[in-house]
């Protein structure tokens, strides 16, 4: 019988001061690892030595690091401004040393200011686990009452204005600074976190930055950074926008189908490639995640799978891996149709879960509970060894 193809199974590890450690993560069956030196500040280099010491743990504990996530994109790369000439040189260097450690999956992002972002990290789903959830009302009454953010009010229409005020009136003092932390302060992985004030100046600094100039900002930085990765082996992939849409007045430029298309045409180098977040890109009713696994096929390196459940408001929550509104099935699919083309595994990880059952009364990074994930992976993996089975063995 011919070799089947499967997702090789990952897991987010936030580095030894995680709360789900290395061994929790065997018994949930995973085999590969994927993390990141988070101690390093953005923009320096990791140098061989950190990535063996991390390397080594890793492996002691019988697991692989497959995948990293993320060596941290500058914002004055982003901006093109300041240092942004050595960061570029700092991240050839970091992808050198990865490659020399035999680390060739690097994920990165080109979101502006805020990485992932959230309004509610403890919403509570009918059966009593928490889930994330981005609420528009309570995101324009960030916005508009609490970041006070000039000239944010044309962007909103009248009803969506009143109904953040009425949001906003609702909520008590501490529902408030809730929203702050939960809008500002760094969601895990995220690597920045602010101060009203300083986040008011990182937005400013995107001021005259329209979503083209962004983009061709990050054209220019892979143009440099391929040519690097190619002659490693490394793949770059690229995660898309969370929520795939502009937001504060931010540019985003990685939403859709089109704009990743856009982008291997202007670096059509092997190493560009996509991490395609089905959580992220099925928040827009407009993205076909099974559809944008056939069109980029070779370009994707990495997958993270999750669903989301959006209403007609703009709000949504993470649903559980196989609900919601992502056609988990039609995904599997066709990744496993993929690899077989590709005749290869790809690195997927059950991105986030639902925080549930004794994880409630624990200490965990939102969205990186142990048993949401667990559950996540076990379903995803059942999933993908029904198609495998009715589809290849035959
Ligand atoms: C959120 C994550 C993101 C992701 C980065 C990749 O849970 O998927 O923080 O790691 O955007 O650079």
């Amino acid at each position: 019988m011919n070799q089947i193809f499967k997702c090789e199974q990952c897991w987010r590890w936030y580095g030894p001061n995680d709360p789900v450690s290395l061994q929790d993560i065997r018994q949930a069956g995973a085999t590969g690892i994927v993390t990141a030196l988070h101690h390093i500040p953005n923009g320096e280099v990791w140098s061989v030595e950190e990535i063996s010491v991390r390397k080594e743990i890793i492996e002691q504990a019988g697991l692989v690091w497959s995948v990293v996530e993320s060596v941290p994109v500058h914002e004055h790369i982003k901006t093109r401004t300041g240092d942004y000439k050595r960061y570029i040189e700092n991240y050839k260097e970091s992808i050198r040393n990865l490659s020399r450690c035999g680390i060739k999956v690097v994920t990165y992002n080109f979101m502006p200011v805020l990485d992932w972002t959230r309004t509610d990290l403890e919403y509570r789903m009918p059966d009593g686990s928490q889930a994330l959830r981005f609420e528009r009302a309570a995101f324009v009454a960030f916005d508009l009452f609490l970041l006070r953010r000039p000239g944010a009010e044309a962007e909103y229409s009248a009803e969506e204005r009143a109904k953040a005020l009425a949001r906003y009136e609702a909520m008590s003092e501490e529902e408030r600074q809730t929203l702050v932390r939960n809008m500002i302060a760094g969601l895990p992985g995220s690597e920045e976190s602010f101060t009203l004030e300083q986040f008011q100046t990182e937005l400013d600094r995107y001021k005259d930055i329209t979503p083209e100039q962004l983009r061709s900002n990050l054209i220019s930085f892979l143009a440099e950074i391929c040519p690097v990765a190619d002659q490693e082996g490394v793949m770059m992939v690229i995660h898309p926008d969370d929520p795939p849409m502009s937001i504060l007045g931010l540019p985003r430029i990685m939403s859709c189908a089109e704009d990743f298309g856009q982008l291997i045409e202007a670096v059509p180098n092997p190493s560009n490639g996509l991490c395609l977040c089905t959580g992220s890109l099925g928040v827009s009713s407009a993205n076909d995640c099974a559809a944008m696994m056939q069109q980029f096929g070779e370009r994707i390196g990495f997958v993270h799978l999750r669903s989301t459940e959006r209403d007609a408001d703009g709000n949504f929550h993470e649903a559980n891996h196989l609900e919601g509104d992502v056609d988990m099935y039609g995904v599997m699919k066709a990744l496993l149709e993929l690899q077989q083309e590709r005749q290869t595994s790809i690195p997927m990880r059950p991105d986030h879960g639902h925080r549930m059952i004794d994880d409630l009364n624990k200490r965990s990074n939102p969205g990186y509970s142990c048993i949401g994930r667990l559950r996540g992976l076990a379903e995803l993996r059942g999933l993908e060894m029904g198609i495998a089975k009715s589809l290849f063995e035959k």
